[in-house]
């Protein structure tokens, strides 16, 4: 990106024409990032809570009283509870590589719990390793010379921009253009075809579509041999989802199961691009797992301009141990995953008693938030927030840290995206009475009188522990090299087949049988497993009988971005899609407020009543604040905590919910 400042101001921020990914575009929540970083949620010095939890009341204190607070719980519930009832709640409100990773150092040296990151990537990268065996893939450049794309559980409009623009090109010299999708989401209202799935049903398809390959003769065998296992085996699973079968699984006809099988079999180049949105099933990862066996059967990533592709994380083998310290942990400790924050703050025995908040907003993207709330107005939890604004969470804190904008201070980013990594200097002077994130816990470490070295080094010192500069993937990436602000490159191939030397499986090979799945006594071939909380259910579809789905918003950034007057304009306001069908039976005008609810929680927004999605599928684009929302409530109100089939990930759109009007229960002039 490249930003002009003006005196104390950001004038504009605008992409890099010389990016070799970006080539001058950036997103609109970044090109009107102004709006954020100026936001009258902004917090510009430490405060201390003066009103109940919640309320958000507050009365600025300095660094040294904050750090005092901070410290005195440090010492005194490690030593009534031990250090484990001490717990790091943090995310990815910023990538910079050591204010998002290093400052794991300073929860390891007080012994406190460890943190399960796995909300994210963690259940589609499970499902990706147990296929093609590393997170990697064809380089998404290559798009442009592909002559069929299928986007299959991605946003790429709003949540990978820059991938359209290759499908641009690909598609003036003719390239089909497929999204598979429960709702026609921005990318899918401009495909050639927009295959409107059931919701974790995907499997399913996938499978129908290597039956279809393997009876038609679509298959290339030369590839099978050479580079796959387990085709025998696949065969055979395949057989059992035919067409038919699978057209009543997924409620597609049989003529586009066919059509689309038919198309990838025949494509001189098809390129599949897997989103994560399928992977946030129960059934998740083994959904992503069985769609990346489909290039094994045609051969996609040697066919030039065809491939498959999830993420580029797998390429930065950072020394991790270096980064975080593990090391300095005096002893072992529990680990608590981050998806069952509610149940941790509300069931665990021994309790979580200090909670350090940081670069993330738990109240609004943890499933199960109604458990996350009782949990954060406990009296007896002790809460630390550090962010940029007054988040729903920060609402909740003892002590509120304020953190600068990724403009005022310097780190390393790389992409899970792409392949590029590059460091991003201070474009503009702090702002304000903040500390990086870095800098808040080594602070702190210094009152505490912890005198490890590693506490204490600059991000630069840390970078350069850090890197591998000796690895395959990260050949010649130093700190100086980098030091030019210049993106540098993994080593993948830019526009070849990342995978003509082989797989990264314990076999070497793309594993249509998997013998670690098996290994974990788990199905070691691709399946379609419905989940329990499900349309397919009927004792809980009599209660709940809607599925509920909440990806990305187009304006906002998870959560971040929900305090930017652009933003929220441009957004417009909270709703939830409904069929007309549905909302007719429960007497629902567009416009109208309506109650969604499960026995997990409930939540108010608007109704949008629209035929983008499909019947008993409902949809509401997630990010905005629960406080922004009619009646203070977010929809992680109604999502599980329960974790993914492999990868212990989030399931936020494995969901029951029912609907009802609620145009008297909300009084708007509260929001
Ligand atoms: N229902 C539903 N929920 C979801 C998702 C979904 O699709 N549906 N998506 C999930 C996904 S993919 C993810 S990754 C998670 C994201 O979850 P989080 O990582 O919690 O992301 P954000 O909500 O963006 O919150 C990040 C916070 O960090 C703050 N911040 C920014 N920069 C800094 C900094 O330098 N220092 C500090 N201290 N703070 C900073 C921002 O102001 C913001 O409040 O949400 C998940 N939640
Ligand atoms: N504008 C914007 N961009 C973002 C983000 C944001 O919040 N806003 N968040 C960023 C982050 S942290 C992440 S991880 C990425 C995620 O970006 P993506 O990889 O695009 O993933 P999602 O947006 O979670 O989901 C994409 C699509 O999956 C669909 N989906 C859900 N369940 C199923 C299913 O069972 N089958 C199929 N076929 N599709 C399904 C959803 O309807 C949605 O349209 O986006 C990043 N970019
Ligand atoms: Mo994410």
């Amino acid at each position: 990106m490249l930003v002009d400042i003006e005196g104390e101001r950001i004038k504009s921020v605008r992409g890099d024409p010389e990016h070799p990914v970006t080539r001058g575009a950036v997103c609109t929540k970044l090109t009107h990032y102004s709006s954020v970083a100026e936001s009258a949620d902004r917090i510009w010095s430490p405060q201390k809570r003066v009103g109940p939890k919640g309320r958000g009341e507050f009365t600025p204190i300095s660094w040294d009283e904050a750090a005092a607070l901070i410290c005195e719980q440090i010492v005194s519930v490690s030593k009534e509870f031990g250090s484990s009832a001490i717990l790091p709640y943090t995310y990815t409100g910023t990538m910079g590589i050591v204010n998002r990773y290093a400052i794991e150092r300073f929860f390891h040296a007080i012994n406190a719990s460890q943190l399960r990151r796995s909300i994210c990537v963690d259940s589609a990268y499970a499902g990706w390793t147990a296929t093609i065996g590393k997170v990697i893939g064809t380089d998404c450049s290559r798009m442009r010379d592909a002559d069929l794309i299928v986007l299959w559980g991605i946003n790429a409009m709003s949540t990978n921009m820059h991938i359209m623009t290759h499908i641009a090109q690909a598609r003036a010299k003719g390239a089909r253009f497929v999204v598979i999708d429960p709702y026609k989401n921005r990318t899918a209202a401009i495909a050639d075809l927009h295959i409107k799935i059931k919701p974790g049903t995907d499997a399913a398809l996938a499978l129908a579509i290597a039956h279809v390959l393997i009876e038609e003769n679509l298959i290339d065998l030369d590839y099978i041999e050479k580079y796959t296992l387990g085709f025998e085996e696949l065969k055979k699973r395949a057989e059992e989802y035919s067409p038919a079968r699978v057209a009543e699984i997924t409620g597609l006809p049989v003529s586009t199961i066919l059509d689309l099988a038919r198309a990838y079999g025949r494509a001189r180049a098809p390129f599949l691009r897997i989103g994560f949105g399928l992977s946030r099933n129960l059934n998740g990862a083994m959904m992503v797992r069985t769609v990346a066996c489909l290039p094994g059967l045609v051969g996609a990533f040697r066919k030039p301009g065809g491939g498959c592709f999830l993420a580029s994380g797998g390429v930065w083998d950072f020394d991790s141990d270096k980064l975080r310290r593990p090391d300095l942990m005096a002893a072992p400790t529990r680990t608590i995953n981050m998806v069952q924050l509610g149940q941790a703050l509300t069931e665990l025995d021994p309790p979580v008693k200090l909670l350090y908040v940081c670069a993330a907003n738990p109240a609004t993207v943890t499933p199960d938030s109604s458990k996350i709330l009782r949990g954060l107005a406990r009296a007896d939890l002790f809460t630390v927030v550090h962010d940029q604004v007054l988040t729903d969470t920060a609402r909740f804190a003892d002590v509120l840290l304020p953190a600068p904008t990724f403009l005022e201070y310097t780190d390393w980013y790389r992409s899970y995206g792409h392949y590029y990594i590059q460091k991003g200097g201070a474009a503009m002077a702090r702002q304000g009475d903040t500390k990086t994130n870095w800098e808040a816990v080594s602070f702190f470490a210094g009152k505490l009188g912890l005198t490890e070295k590693a506490l204490f080094e600059t991000p630069e010192e840390i970078m350069g522990q850090c890197l591998r500069p000796d690895s395959p993937f990260m050949r010649g990436i130093t700190l100086e090299a980098l030091d030019s602000g210049k993106p540098m490159r993994a080593h993948v191939s830019a526009d070849g087949d990342p995978f003509e030397h082989g797989f990264f499986t314990p076999s070497g090979k793309l594993e249509f049988f998997s013998s670690s799945l098996a290994d974990q006594g788990l199905d070691p071939l691709p399946a379609h497993v419905s989940t329990t909380e499900g349309l397919t259910n009927e004792a809980m579809t009599a209660r709940y009988p809607l599925h509920f789905m909440t990806p990305p918003s187009h304006f906002f950034l998870n959560a971040s971005c929900g305090s930017g007057a652009y933003h929220k304009k441009q957004q417009g306001r909270p709703t939830v899609k409904v069929t007309p069908e549905d909302a007719e039976i429960r007497g629902i005008k567009d416009g109208d407020i309506v109650r969604i609810y499960n026995d997990r929680g409930e939540c108010f927004t608007y109704a949008e009543v629209t035929d983008v999605v499909q019947p008993r599928v409902i949809v509401a684009e997630a990010g905005w604040w629960a406080s922004r929302m009619p009646g203070g409530k977010g929809v992680n109100q109604l999502t599980t905590e329960e974790l993914t089939d492999l990868g212990e990930g989030a399931a936020f759109h494995t969901c029951l919910v029912e609907l009802e009007i609620a145009n008297s229960q909300i009084n708007l002039a509260a929001f």
